[in-house]
């Protein structure tokens, strides 16, 4: 079902959409404006697809999932699109012959960095694989103005500079005013009798936005489908309010005008970590209201029953960012649809499902009454109506149970907690691997799981193969397609059918010259945009993601620190060369990544060791450039504390592109070590359960190993005595003091990286054996490609559609 491409005629639309764009021929545009052009030609194959996936789904009516997120990393659309719609090299052939180079145009594009990390990277992957596979579905967010911010560094420190990715306009997008819906915040819920004597709540006094949605294709992989992204914008109610003005109510006018403004203006850069900020709230209201409004109004065009609205409608909450989906729904299926309560609950509960992402205490949202009850006053009111039903229920089944009504009502202490409301009102709560649902089980959700042990289920995340082979690597996609055909691009599993290759020599200098070859592309990448020469035959030790202290990337940084000790004090040290890449964005304030520059400073441009060792910090981590890092490692660091990293994304990536994980027995590590056998990665440090007991009893103490390890005192002290930092020897001292010392409520070296510190070191000494053998490391490698199907999010997907969204697939016909 691929695209008919006439060559001749993509060409001449590019050149018709520059002269109607720009009143520019093609020698005289400028490179964004190539890419514009090129990005609408593109749209136009794209749109037919698109008109006819909708216009099937509205006369099949099809069951949907909306899938909600405050984050869609979505990275660049261009090259995706071109590859889903199996027409990439079709294109890059006619702009060749028009003398564009498709890599330049590629370029031009921002990403659409709507996402801090794995959770928003996760919701991409999902619509690509839903599209994929046939599934009707949306996805359902918000256009901030700014997406993550840049990261440049300067002196080694991170700097932020705001990432303005729609300044030159977004071709792909389209803005549908004709769906735009009023979100309503703050005022007073007025009470009275309708003329049947039932009581009407209404919102008075409020003040409104109007959500306007643009709508993206999501085109599925060489099957004419396409779903839409729906990212909504908010502008004021009237551009200027009249009405107000001539009260003499100048500042309400203005207030929503600003309201509208400051809504969408930011993603929020927390990853794994609660703001708790009153705008953040306001973010999570504003989309979902909107999203259940589309949602409903869809609904009603086709059923006249609202009382069914489940049955074509699924909600998948990701995290508990989109909670509020919960009341929300329940206010309108009442106050707007005339439901009574039992009806409305029916509904709802048979609408929402939750998705846990994380374990870490920080993460948990949890609202303040008079804030949540002040921004949202009736919403308010439904949730305390939940809460105080929920605490009937538990009181009569733990009676006398006060602790249970502590840690599972809704409403506690003055806060509402999003996670509870998420699971008494969601149908499905899943964790992302099967460990994460193992600790959510027995340990984070305990009470809940004794409760309701039908609600719980395991998805163990993946990832599009389509944008992290396909596309990312080529040659070794097509290297793959030659051995194996490529039935592997829909469909992971066949990937296994590599296995037999793996002993082949041929085979395994042809896997490790492509490996090479992608080592030269990141070289050049890293000369280019660092200024730093690496030796692309170095071993590529890499560990990219976003930068957070249960990560752990201070343990790979000492340890580099050690190494570098080890070399100096024996300089015939016979282990290969080794290149250690980091990419990360931090939170503001974070200083590792201060600190992995400046040891890369003294590293790289130490003689002494003779280019043996070096380190990078990739400046701007993000999708686009993690493509060509993940084709390039050898070695994946995977080293969070065992217990705190979910599941990880990053980790079946660079799986999938031949790299051995160095990890723990974390998150989805444990799968990764199941597909591929324990010989083909290496795994160290404590467990899941080890980790859990210390930090339930106590019993570790690092100033023990500090006295002890005189490898481990030598580096700890380097932090603090300028080895460094010259001109400040004391910059790394709270890194040391966290390390060593107890610090209020916090424990001395709360991720274990001191007790970790000496299995890690041996873990890296066993990679570096295991490299050495030339044919073993090139088997290794292609083993884990081979075993890699599983981490397809096209597996995931199907499994939320078999146990929880209960979809049907669509087949969509375009005559070209
Ligand atoms: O499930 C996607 C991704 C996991 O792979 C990571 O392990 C996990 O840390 C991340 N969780 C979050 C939680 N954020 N909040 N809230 O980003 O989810």
């Amino acid at each position: 079902m691929g695209v008919k491409f006439d060559k001749d005629e993509f060409k001449k639309s590019v050149a018709d959409n520059l002269k109607v764009l720009y009143r520019k021929t093609v020698d005289e545009a400028d490179k964004q404006q190539i890419f514009q052009a090129v990005s609408y030609s593109v749209k136009d194959i794209i749109m037919d697809r698109w008109l006819a996936t909708q216009k099937t789904y509205e006369k099949e009516d099809v069951r949907t999932v909306v899938y909600m997120s405050m984050e869609f990393l979505m990275g660049r659309a261009l090259g995706n699109n071109m590859i889903n719609l199996t027409v990439y090299k079709d294109i890059k052939e006619a702009l060749d012959e028009m003398g564009l180079d498709l890599n330049v145009i590629e370029d031009q594009e921002p990403d659409a960095a709507l996402g801090n990390g794995g959770l928003g990277r996760l919701a991409a992957c999902f619509l690509d694989s839903l599209a994929t596979l046939g599934y009707p579905a949306y996805g359902c967010g918000i256009r901030y103005r700014y997406g993550m911010f840049k990261q440049q560094i300067k002196d080694g420190y991170q700097i932020e500079v705001p990432d303005n990715w729609l300044k030159d306009g977004n071709p792909f997008e389209i803005k549908r005013p004709e769906y735009s819906y009023e979100v309503k915040f703050g005022g007073y819920v007025r009470c009275y009798k309708d003329e049947d004597g039932r009581d009407k709540f209404v919102q008075e006094d409020y003040r409104s936005v109007i959500a306007v949605p643009y709508d993206m294709p999501v085109v599925g992989y060489g099957n004419n489908v396409v779903n839409t992204l729906i990212i909504w914008d908010a502008e004021p109610v009237n551009t200027f309010n009249l009405e107000s003005f001539n009260k003499g109510d100048y500042h309400k006018a203005i207030e929503q005008e600003n309201l509208a403004k400051n809504i969408v203006e930011v993603l929020y850069p927390n990853d794994n970590h609660y703001a708790g900020k009153e705008l953040r709230l306001k973010q999570q209201y504003f989309f979902v209201s909107a999203s259940i409004q589309r949602a409903i109004a869809k609904y009603k065009k086709t059923n006249s029953d609202i009382r069914k609205f489940h049955e074509k409608y699924v909600f998948q909450l990701n995290d508990t960012h989109p909670t509020v989906t919960v009341a929300e729904l329940m206010r309108i299926l009442m106050d707007e649809e005339g439901l009574n309560w039992e009806e409305a609950w029916e509904v709802t509960t048979h609408c929402c499902a939750y998705t846990n992402h994380t374990i870490m205490a920080e993460a948990l949202e949890k609202w303040p009454i008079e804030l949540f009850s002040r921004l949202l006053p009736r919403v308010y009111q439904i949730v305390e109506e939940i809460n105080r039903r929920f605490v009937e229920e538990l009181k009569v089944k733990y009676p006398g149970n006060q602790d249970k009504i502590r840690k599972m009502a809704v409403i506690y202490d003055g806060q509402v907690k999003m996670a509870n409301l998420a699971i008494v009102a969601g149908f499905s709560v899943n964790g992302v691997a099967k460990l994460h649902t193992e600790i959510l089980e027995k340990q984070e959700l305990k009470d809940f799981y004794e409760m309701f042990p039908e609600k719980f289920n395991n998805k163990t995340n993946g990832i599009t193969q389509r944008r992290f082979l396909l596309h990312g690597n080529p040659l070794l996609a097509d290297w793959i397609t030659g051995k194996i055909g490529d039935d592997w691009i829909t469909d992971l599993s066949h990937l296994s059918r590599l296995k037999v290759y793996v002993d082949d020599e041929k085979c395994q200098r042809e896997f490790m010259q492509i490996k090479y070859q992608n080592k030269l592309r990141l070289a050049k990448y890293i000369k280019e945009n660092n200024g730093v020469e690496v030796d692309p035959r170095s071993v590529f030790d890499v560990q990219v993601k976003r930068l957070h202290e249960y990560k752990r990337q201070l343990l790979n940084i000492l340890h580099v620190m050690y190494l570098y000790n080890q070399l100096k004090a024996n300089p015939d040290l016979d282990i290969p060369a080794q290149t250690f890449i980091f990419g990360a964005k931090a939170a503001a304030g974070y200083k590792i990544a201060k600190l992995i520059n400046n040891v890369a400073d003294v590293i790289n441009n130490d003689p002494a060791i003779k280019g043996r060792l070096k380190v990078v910090f990739i400046e701007n981590y993000r999708v686009s450039n993690a493509e060509i890092i993940f084709a390039a490692a050898d070695v994946s660091e995977q080293i969070s504390t065992a217990s705190k990293e979910a599941s990880g994304t990053g980790n079946m990536k660079f799986m999938l592109n031949g790299a051995l994980t160095l990890g723990t027995m974390d998150g989805a590590n444990v799968e990764i070590v199941q597909e591929v056998g324990e010989d083909n990665a290496v795994i160290f440090g404590l467990t899941s359960d080890e980790v859990i007991r210390y930090e339930n009893e106590g019993g570790y103490d690092p100033m023990e190993i500090f006295n002890n390890d005189q490898d481990v005192r030598t580096v700890l002290m380097q932090l603090i005595n300028g080895e460094y930092c010259r001109e400040n020897p004391e910059m790394f001292r709270d890194i040391y003091n966290s390390l060593l010392h107890n610090d209020g409520g916090r424990r001395a070296d709360t991720y274990f990286i001191l007790k970790d510190f000496r299995a890690y070191a041996d873990a890296h000494r066993k990679m570096l054996d295991k490299y050495k053998d030339e044919k073993g490391w090139a088997k290794s490698a292609m083993l884990n490609v081979a075993c890699a199907g599983k981490f397809s999010s096209d597996r995931t997907i199907e499994e939320y559609v078999r146990d929880i969204w209960k979809l049907d697939k669509v087949k969509v016909e375009v005559s070209d």
